[in-house]
């Protein structure tokens, strides 16, 4: 390990307190003109470091933590992301987020938190949602529209992840229908869109996003190690998390619009372009039900079409897929 990984190393132990250059040069076992030096780069590459006369350094804060002012700075939208709800620490963001639309959060409201930790999937399922690592987020979207119309805003989101990540990586991911998007078959990103509704009109949805950013293999625990992948794991350099966070915004404002004026088939197009399984044979675990064939395509308004032996064709809302 070279000096500058130790002497981040021993700030980040020292958790907020002062450590002296004297101290730091014993700890590493270098002279303090070489402390000095490494914090000046250090400096540099956007640590906030402290530094007080007969006390020491102490840190502040890493490049990597990442605050509201950062998801605004340089943010091209108008609308989604320019109210951020930020934690240090949620049960859920999905959680909050629903209480805010519910008391009458604009759209485009942002829940973030560094940890999630009672973070959750589909049908009661557990998310991961380590801190510090991932990208744990959910967006309020008001759109004029009967709740039927929902199961297309897990599309439109998913199509805005992928061409995030595909600015961010300059890696491609693949969409699997409806929720995940994965990168050599393992899943980096999930999504989980949710309804609050009076009678036949939406009143929010509730756009959750996990995003794995920079876990290293280590971060994820085993049951979930062998189909789970993060971007800094498939790329080899650390990403920027309010970076990816501003591109989605960006191409989920852009596409949520196209949305709005021209209707769901140029989504469709777009998400076909990212889309797995299409003309594959898959195996579809419903509720009610096992269905096996070949998956054709999604319709206009995001159900998967499987083609099943006989040549019936099934169109399915809601399944967990499984390439066959
Ligand atoms: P899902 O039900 O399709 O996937 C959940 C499954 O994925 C789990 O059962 C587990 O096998 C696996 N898994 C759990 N954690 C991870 C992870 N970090 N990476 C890869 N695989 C994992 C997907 O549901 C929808 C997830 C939405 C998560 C966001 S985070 C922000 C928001 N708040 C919240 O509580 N949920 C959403």
């Amino acid at each position: 390990t070279t000096i500058r990984q130790q002497l981040i190393e021993a700030l980040s132990d020292a958790e907020g307190e002062f450590l002296s250059g004297q101290a730091l040069a014993e700890i590493i076992g270098c002279s303090r003109t070489a402390i000095w030096k490494h914090i000046e780069e250090l400096r540099k590459d956007g640590f906030v470091l402290e530094a007080v006369r007969n006390k020491g350094y102490r840190i502040v804060s890493t490049p990597e933590e990442m605050t509201e002012n950062d998801i605004l700075y340089g943010l091209e939208t108008e609308r989604f992301g320019r109210n951020i709800h930020y934690y240090e620490s949620l049960g859920s963001t999905q959680k909050a987020a629903h209480q805010l639309a519910h008391d009458g959060a604009p759209e485009g409201t942002l829940v973030i938190a560094e940890e999630q930790t009672s973070g959750r999937g589909r049908l009661g399922r557990e998310w991961h949602s380590l801190s510090g690592k991932g990208i744990w987020m959910s967006l309020i979207v008001k759109p004029d529209l009967p709740p039927q119309k929902a199961p297309q805003f897990t599309l439109i989101s998913a199509v805005a992840v992928a061409r995030a990540v595909e600015e961010i990586t300059g890696i491609t991911p693949e969409i699997k229908w409806p929720n995940d998007v994965l990168i050599r078959g393992k899943k980096v990103v999930g999504i989980l869109t949710e309804l609050q509704a009076e009678s036949d009109k939406i009143s929010s949805l509730i756009i959750g996003i996990g995003m794995n950013a920079n876990h290293g293999q280590e971060d994820f625990p085993e049951h979930v190690a062998h189909t789970a992948t993060s971007l800094f794991i498939e790329k080899g350099e650390k990403i920027s998390r309010a970076a990816l966070i501003q591109c989605f915004l960006k191409y989920f404002e852009r596409y949520y619009s196209i949305y709005i004026s021209d209707g769901f088939k140029p989504i469709r197009l777009l998400w076909e372009s990212y889309a797995i399984s299409i003309g594959k044979r898959i195996r579809a675990t419903t509720v009610s039900g096992v269905i096996t064939g070949r998956a054709i395509g999604i319709t206009d308004e995001g159900v998967l079409k499987i083609e099943d032996d006989e040549g019936i064709i099934h169109h399915i809302y809601s399944a967990d897929i499984q390439q066959t």
